[in-house]
């Protein structure tokens, strides 16, 4: 590169600096000013035009093709995060690997798992779901029947209410982004609305809550609002097109748009609707919120306004000085994401990122930005905004608000600190 065209370089990276610790504008970026042009671009010009450093392949009939496509056997293998009770092995979870990721859809062999009691085996020649209490007409639906109805498809995010539950404790965790923030998955859920099977059951008007049973062994019971049945709910057959894994409730799961995890029932054995909830362990235990009055908030359904940096992350560390794509997913279960902001200097000041489109309701959205990387310690936060005007609360002001025993529905915001040498740490500020 020329003398001429370094400085004019450097001058539009300055120029394209939209916020401190670096951060630029997209446009800049792809232009290819801020980057110069020649770091990327030699090499593969290079490699483009000549024939001596073509591999093997090149030259001989390709392998055989599989039924069933399978991931690449080099490069980068993302694989989830298995955590099990030591004493209750059917207890636990799996986390989607964020860090390892792009885009916004979770394929389905990596979207998170939480179970109560293991993965039920079940025979969906024999499988019915029970629809019974305050209806018309009470039935069992088979698979066959419930195809009949018309489909719909919707992208969601599902995310369990415990999920980053371990931005409570009194020291950051210093783990992968996806071991932190990973009981989340979007995926493009197709099933029936629930409300045309009860309207065809015919619903009686003295019912205001909807209790669904899963055929596991866990005894999960969840009571749901009638009006956020008739609202939006799915029973979901096909995740990404494909029927519903074992794992993620087949054949046949509760997709409660927005809400958190445990109202997705899996394996669904039964809808009961009635007059008032069960106060079932899930209703009335398990995912309420311990309150700083020592009073517990119950049925916190709506998944808040949040977000997390997948890239770069602890484990995903810089090699050397230069350009680099911050990467995110913002979600809300309260509408859509307008906007994500990205700080390079622990919130002193903030930039907008790129929103990948299209925005989807009640899903991940991705965001991009790009960041000029001085070799400088550096401390990485994003911040979503949703199309209700939620904003992402700093983790200290969430402490404030929902006190410092919470254990589950963590929101706030997450700083990854990138030091001198490249290498990222989980910071609280
Ligand atoms: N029957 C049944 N449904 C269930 C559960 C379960 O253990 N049994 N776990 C719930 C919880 S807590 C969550 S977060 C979601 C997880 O869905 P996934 O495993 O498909 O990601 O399923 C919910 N539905
Ligand atoms: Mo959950």
């Amino acid at each position: 590169m020329t003398r001429r065209a370094k400085n004019k370089d450097s001058a539009s990276a300055a120029q394209s600096v939209v916020a401190g610790g670096g951060l630029l504008s997209r446009r800049k970026f792809i232009a290819g000013t801020a980057v110069g042009g020649s770091m990327f671009l030699p090499m593969s010009m290079a490699a483009a035009g000549s024939f001596e450093n073509q591999p093997d392949s090149w030259l001989s009939a390709g392998g055989e093709f599989t039924n069933y496509g399978v991931p690449p056997e080099t490069g980068e293998h993302p694989i989830r995060w298995i955590s099990n009770h030591p004493a209750v092995p059917g207890e636990g979870v799996a986390w989607t690997p964020h860090h390892q990721l792009h885009g916004s859809i979770t394929p389905n062999g990596l979207h998170f798992e939480r179970h109560h009691n293991g993965v039920p085996e079940i025979n969906a020649d024999q499988w019915e779901l029970a629809i019974h209490g305050l209806l018309e007409r009470p039935t069992a639906l088979s698979l066959e029947d419930l195809h009949r109805l018309p489909m719909h498809s919707e992208t969601l995010f599902i995310e369990c209410g415990g999920n980053s539950n371990a931005m409570w404790r009194e020291r950051p965790v210093q783990t992968a982004a996806g071991y932190i923030h990973g009981l989340l998955s979007c995926a493009e859920w197709t099933g029936v609305r629930l409300s045309d099977v009860l309207d065809m059951l015919g619903i009686d008007p003295r019912a205001t809550w909807i209790i669904a049973d899963g055929l596991d062994s866990s005894g999960v019971t969840v009571s749901i609002p009638m009006e956020k049945a008739l609202y939006d709910v799915l029973i979901g057959l096909y995740q990404n097109g494909e029927p519903v894994r074992p794992s993620q409730g087949f054949p046949a799961r509760l997709v409660v748009p927005g809400w958190e995890g445990i109202t997705h029932v899996k394996w669904l054995r039964s809808l009961m609707l009635v007059d008032k909830p069960l106060m079932s362990k899930y209703d009335s235990v398990s995912y309420t919120d311990l309150m700083p009055d020592g009073t517990f908030k119950r049925f916190s359904f709506e998944m808040e306004v949040k977000s997390f940096i997948t890239q770069p992350s602890p484990g995903v560390e810089l090699n050397e000085k230069g350009i680099y794509e911050i990467r995110g997913l913002a979600w809300s279960g309260a509408g859509s994401i307008t906007r994500v902001q990205v700080s390079a200097d622990g919130g002193a000041s903030w930039a907008d990122a790129e929103l990948q489109q299209p925005v989807l309701q009640k899903s991940l959205t991705r965001f991009r930005i790009p960041w000029n990387w001085s070799g400088a310690s550096a401390e990485l936060v994003s911040r979503a905004i949703d199309s209700q005007g939620n904003v992402q609360p700093q983790r200290q002001e969430l402490l404030s608000s929902k006190g410092s025993s919470a254990y589950y529905h963590y929101n706030g915001t997450t700083v990854w600190s990138v030091d001198e040498q490249g290498s990222v740490r989980h910071v609280y500020l």
